[in-house]
């Protein structure tokens, strides 16, 4: 067995051997998972996660692979982790594009990995959620989700991903349906894929007309992309609201951190005041003059004057 520290070592560094060993650790719930999460929880926390999710078919992986791509040409540093609940990844259509993605994956900048978290008693989210802890650690600028939407996991995705991307693509039973209402609701950008096909239009009208309906106070407009994930078409446009919304949280955190200030500072001067008007007070009744004679005469200390003061003013009261 390697050691923790070793594969900690690793994955803080960017190793992609121990990055690897330490998925297929949490993938197979083994005792030592604990342990390297616990170790690399000090590192987390930078990596925009998104998740990305939709439809068998609607063109989650083909996206992916030019997302990433985008993301390297701007130099951050890319890991995927795509999630697949009932098969192997390696059956998946992920390898349908297998040499475009092995080039992907000689770039030290970008991790790719599937995960069958069938074993994994935590949970499904657990497992992908210490998974992407991972590969935050190993320093990767924006860690990337797929998952399938369907069956329960597509809500999960909440519990894992700071930005939600939902894609639907026209073709898919050409109903909007085919989004489950519980995908709608967690949707921070949608993506309308397969744009080169003519009903994709439709596609964007029945997404916005339900948006509409669900048209609640928000301060995050969601957006629509259309892309064509085959050629790259619209993956640029889709970038930057990822982007845009990353920097929409980061506004949010800073506004909640000023709540926060001014919610503290507040009470400090509430304090301050009242320490004065009681004071005041005190001062005022003419027993203050009096319990200062006694406190230089050693009769009473100052704590015990001060307590039946304050006791005296609130029977008072
Ligand atoms: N015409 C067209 N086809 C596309 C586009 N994007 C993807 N496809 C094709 O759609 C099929 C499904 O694409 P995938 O990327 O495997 O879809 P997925 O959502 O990852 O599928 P699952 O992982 O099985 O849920 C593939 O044959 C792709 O080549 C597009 O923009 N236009
Ligand atoms: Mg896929």
């Amino acid at each position: 067995m390697i050691k923790t520290e070793e594969i900690v070592k690793g994955v803080l560094t960017g190793d992609r051997r121990s990055i690897a060993k330490a998925i297929t650790i949490i993938e197979n719930n083994e005792p030592q998972a604990k342990d390297i999460i616990a170790s690399i929880y000090p590192h987390t926390g930078k990596a925009h996660v998104i998740g990305l999710t939709g439809p068998g078919g609607s063109g989650k992986s083909t996206l992916i692979e030019k997302i990433v791509r985008e993301y390297r040409q701007k130099g951050k540093t890319v890991g995927v982790i795509a999630v697949d609940p009932t098969s192997p990844f390696t059956g998946g259509a992920f390898l349908g594009d297998r040499i475009r993605m092995q080039e992907l994956s000689t770039d030290p900048g970008v991790f790719i990995r599937s995960m069958a978290t069938r074993n994994y008693s935590g949970g499904i989210a657990k497992a992908t959620n210490d998974a992407v802890k991972v590969l935050d650690a190993s320093a990767k600028d924006v860690v990337i989700v797929e998952t399938v939407g369907a069956g329960q996991y597509e809500v999960e995705i909440i519990k894992v991903a700071q930005t939600i991307v939902v894609i639907h693509a026209p073709g898919l039973g050409d109903d909007i349906q085919a989004i489950k209402a519980g995908l709608m609701e967690i949707a921070d950008i949608f993506v309308v894929n397969k744009a080169d096909r003519e009903n994709a239009e439709k596609a964007v009208i029945d997404i916005q007309a339900m948006l509409q309906l669900n048209n609640k106070e928000k301060s995050w407009q969601i957006p629509i992309i259309k892309t064509v994930a085959l050629t790259g078409e619209g993956v640029p446009q889709l970038i930057e609201k990822l982007e845009e919304h990353r920097e929409f949280l980061e506004k949010e955190k800073l506004l909640q951190k000023a709540l926060l200030k001014a919610e503290v500072e507040l009470v400090d001067a509430i304090k301050d005041k009242v320490a004065q008007s009681i004071l005041e007070e005190l001062k005022s009744k003419g027993k203050f003059e009096e319990l200062i004679e006694k406190i230089l005469k050693r009769e009473i200390d100052a704590a015990s004057a001060a307590e039946k003061l304050l006791r005296e003013m609130l029977k008072k009261a």
